[in-house]
């Protein structure tokens, strides 16, 4: 990338000491120093992970003393703190956006200056920390840096998997997983701090038998949250914030009567049992429920996290009644909702409140981020599991439902079905404890993640709370970093906008809209075009070295990133594909810009439709690969192991961004707003915040397409999508051929599924219904990939128009209108 800037040496040595500016390059300076005391090898002979290690430690010990004074400054302080619970945070490598954040360039650059290639090689060796499924994980670790960045004094709180998401191969085509193993080598970030440990209590004890797990009723045990703290460095390294992990481990490593009495082998075990809790995160992005384990894990960071902020709350205050006043929850979805009954069992049980009172503190400190309207995704837990693990919790959840029941008689005389729509309790064969109304009703705010998601999520999905609790619904569209999205993945663009209109962008994105006159400004226009140009090269490379694909950077970059699901309709992309394929069958002098169409993704490992897509993709790249009518115009990669870093690689690479989810299903989406201020085309539905995108923008910058929300629903009941079957040409065409096993002559019959998901199961996510205006859509936009001057006005004002999309204007709006928090400086 281009060179940093150069910042004063002297304010990296006013901020952060001598130390900082001894970083390489001398035996006591800090890099050196790490490899001989951490690793205890010779700097000239240590292999390219302990570099990384030692590297990483080095911009530790810079940050150590930012981080103690920002602990301290809220400790005297004692201000209003935002504590951020999610069951996953995507968080991706640290060490490149940490030397980012603390702006230690110049000192990188000085150690390292003369062989960048070291400094690549030391980046490259960090895991990519993937402790979450998708956009709710990115976006709770997106939060984080912006929480730090405007210095708000905020905590994450999550579970310290051993294992994240799985690492994904292809093998033939299909799917394959194998677990990650993140944490193999010790991880330099993380400080373990076991003297801050918290006892949780089941209401039952476990057996593992053969994998599944057994809860013995009435015979309570105990676990224990041993935390793992990593630093979460604002941008300019003023406020170093703590992102705090959970690891569970058993109350006695050993059991010593046991071990003593000779069964050795068994008390080792239950240290096993215990550690089992925390070994891997959910691999499945809607559906998690039926998972004893899931629930046991949700318990666990519910009661760590709040066992944790009382005990803080304490050493400073003596009266319950001020929580809500020094403390902000935000439940990042439902997986941490029993945080609802846990603080009640707190002020209840610990506090010895009465009701009313521990009601009104619970409420006023909770808060609620609902992030989809799946159906099969809101949880539903069976009362017989809580009765068995959190019996107090569960009575308490009784309680909490028996005077709501009678608050909705009140107001809602007679209306019984109502009664039954709002209560806590789904009623059936077997109970189920709905989580998200207990979210809402136990807490002050419930907010969407996007306009159309929040008015969906009141008008449909939760209509009557939302009519019994209206002043509690609110939204606040997503965001994300613009520090790691664009400044870190993207430096040549990066300094092409900051020559332009200044480096204010980098913490107030909406200083992007002085881009806009430079619409009109060729020069700026050429800078850009090398700007690109140089992200595509460098992607084509990172291509060739990953996968051995070799891919034209001079060909149009079209791309969809993405979890695979239904609902995102990676298979309306791939239509797409196959219909233009076969206007080349047809005549293969067609004249079509080059293009080269990404997928990434990873597939729930139990949703075999994801992984049909999947074999899909594989198969059609295949085919076009090898049929000369096609003539290197059309090339489909699907790349493997989408994670942050690809992500990272390749959305600066994009010419194009799909973002074509069935209008109503994508409650926000947050790579559309990544490729959009990373200057990509959106080819899109109606669809989460893309709406607002194209809002920001001007329709007439953006290739809209396909049925409104509204449209989808009211057409649900009389859609069928054999009427385009029979009278769209190109539709059936592209079906037959798929159905022919054009695209699997070696595997007759594997594509059999699509045929259900696409005619015979009446295609619920109406891919027919939207195939022929996506075409349109896509004809227009490679049109204007003929003339280069205005593609590159419609880019720079997609650009100008994306500081919406920052996640510091959404954290402002929680800060500001939910948790009622203000910045803390540490100083
Ligand atoms: C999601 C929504 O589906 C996205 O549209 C939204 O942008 C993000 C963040 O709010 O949340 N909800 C959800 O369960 N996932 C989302 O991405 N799933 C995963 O994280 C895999």
């Amino acid at each position: 990338g281009p060179k940093p800037q150069a910042i004063d040496e002297a304010v990296i040595l006013e901020r952060y000491g001598s130390n900082a500016l001894r970083f390489a390059g001398a035996p006591d300076a800090l890099y050196e120093r790490r490899l001989k005391l951490d690793n205890v090898v010779e700097p000239d002979r240590a292999d390219a992970r302990e570099r990384y290690e030692a590297a990483a430690r080095a911009v530790r010990d810079i940050v150590a003393d930012r981080w103690l004074r920002t602990d301290e400054t809220y400790a005297r302080e004692n201000p209003k703190r935002v504590y951020y619970l999610s069951i996953e945070f995507l968080i991706g490598r640290s060490l490149g956006n940490n030397v980012m954040n603390l702006m230690l360039d110049p000192v990188i650059e000085r150690a390292f200056g003369e062989d960048s290639h070291q400094w690549a090689e030391i980046l490259h060796q960090e895991p990519d920390a993937g402790l979450g499924n998708g956009g709710l994980g990115r976006l709770a670790a997106c939060f984080l840096d912006s929480m730090a960045t405007l210095q708000l004094p905020a905590m994450g709180y999550g579970l310290r998997y051993e294992h994240g998401i799985f690492r994904q191969t292809i093998r033939n085509g299909w799917q394959d997983e194998r677990p990650d193993n993140w944490l193999r080598h010790p991880d330099p970030w993380e400080v373990v701090r076991p003297s801050e440990s918290v006892e949780v209590t089941f209401g039952c004890s476990f057996e593992l038998r053969a994998g599944a797990l057994r809860m013995i009723p009435n015979s309570p045990s105990s676990l224990v949250g041993i935390p793992y703290d990593r630093p979460v460095i604002g941008y300019g390294g003023e406020t170093v914030n703590t992102l705090r992990l959970w690891s569970a481990t058993a109350l006695h490593a050993f059991d010593f009567q046991r071990f003593s009495g000779g069964d050795f082998v068994a008390s080792i075990a239950e240290a096993l049992n215990a550690e089992s809790l925390t070994r891997v995160l959910y691999p499945d992005d809607t559906t998690v429920q039926g998972r004893e384990l899931r629930l046991m894990q949700e318990y666990f960071l519910v009661a760590c996290s709040l066992g944790d902020i009382v005990r803080r709350f304490r050493e400073t205050n003596d009266d319950w009644r001020t929580l809500p006043d020094k403390a902000a929850i935000q439940m990042n979805d439902t997986h941490p909702t029993l945080a609802v009954p846990e603080l009640m069992r707190i002020l209840l049980d610990e506090a010895r409140l009465d009701w009313d009172e521990a009601w009104d503190i619970t409420r006023r400190t909770l808060a609620y981020t609902n992030h989809t309207l799946l159906p099969e995704a809101l949880e539903r837990w069976p009362v017989d599991w809580m009765q068995l693990l959190i019996p107090r919790h569960l009575e308490l959840i009784y309680e909490i439902n028996r005077r709501l029941v009678a608050d909705i008689r009140a107001r809602f005389p007679g209306d019984e079905a109502r009664v039954a729509r709002t209560s806590l309790i789904e009623e059936g064969q077997t109970k189920h404890i709905r989580m998200a109304n207990l979210a809402i009703v136990g807490s002050h705010s419930t907010n969407g993640v996007a306009a159309i998601h929040s008015r969906l999520l009141r008008t449909t999905t939760v209509k009557d709370l939302a009519e019994a609790f209206p002043e509690r619904f609110n939204n606040k569209t997503n965001g994300v970093t613009p520090r790691r999205w664009l400044r870190l993945a993207n430096p040549w663009l990066a300094e092409a906008i900051t020559a332009s209109i200044g480096d204010a962008w980098i913490t107030d994105l909406a200083e992007l809209k002085k881009l806009k006159p430079l619409a009109e400004d060729a020069a700026f226009r050429a800078e850009l075009h090398k700007a690109q140009r140089a992200c595509k090269a460098r992607f084509a490379d990172w291509v060739k070295r990953h996968t051995d694909v070799v891919v034209d950077p001079d060909s149009m970059f079209d791309c969809q990133i993405k979890r695979i699901h239904e609902y995102k309709r990676q298979l309306l992309n791939a239509l797409r594909i196959v219909v233009l394929y076969d206007r080349l069958r047809e005549n293969p002098k067609l004249d079509m810009r080059p293009r080269t169409f990404f997928f990434a993704g990873k597939a729930a490992p139990a949703y075999h439709l994801a992984k049909v897509i999947i074999k899909f993709i594989n198969n059609l790249g295949q085919t076009l690969d090898e049929d000369p009518v096609v003539g290197g115009k059309l090339k489909v990669v699907f790349l493997p192991e989408y994670n942050v870093t690809l992500a990272e690689r390749c959305i600066p690479a994009a010419d194009v961004s799909n973002q074509i989810s069935t209008a109503g299903y994508e409650a926000s989406g947050t790579s559309n707003m990544k490729f959009m201020m990373n200057g990509a085309l959106t080819l899109g539905t109606r669809d989460g915040a893309t709406i607002e995108m194209a809002e920001e923008a001007g329709e007439e910058n953006f290739f809209l397409f396909g049925l409104t929300a509204a449209e989808v629903a009211n057409s649900r009941p009389w859609y069928s999508p054999y009427w385009h079957y029979e009278n769209e040409a190109e539709t059936r065409k592209a079906l037959d051929l798929i159905f022919s096993d054009h695209f699997s002559r070696e595997e007759r019959g594997v594509f059999e599924p699509l045929r259900g998901a696409l005619l015979t199961n009446g295609d619920p996510y109406m891919h027919l219904a939207d195939l022929t205006s996506y075409l349109a859509a896509d004809a227009a936009l490679s049109a204007l990939h003929r003339q280069p001057d205005e593609w590159a006005r419609k880019v720079i004002h997609n650009i100008a128009a994306s500081g919406k999309f920052s996640s510091d204007r959404t954290i402002h709006e929680y800060a500001t209108e939910i948790w009622g928090a203000k910045p803390c400086p540490a100083g």
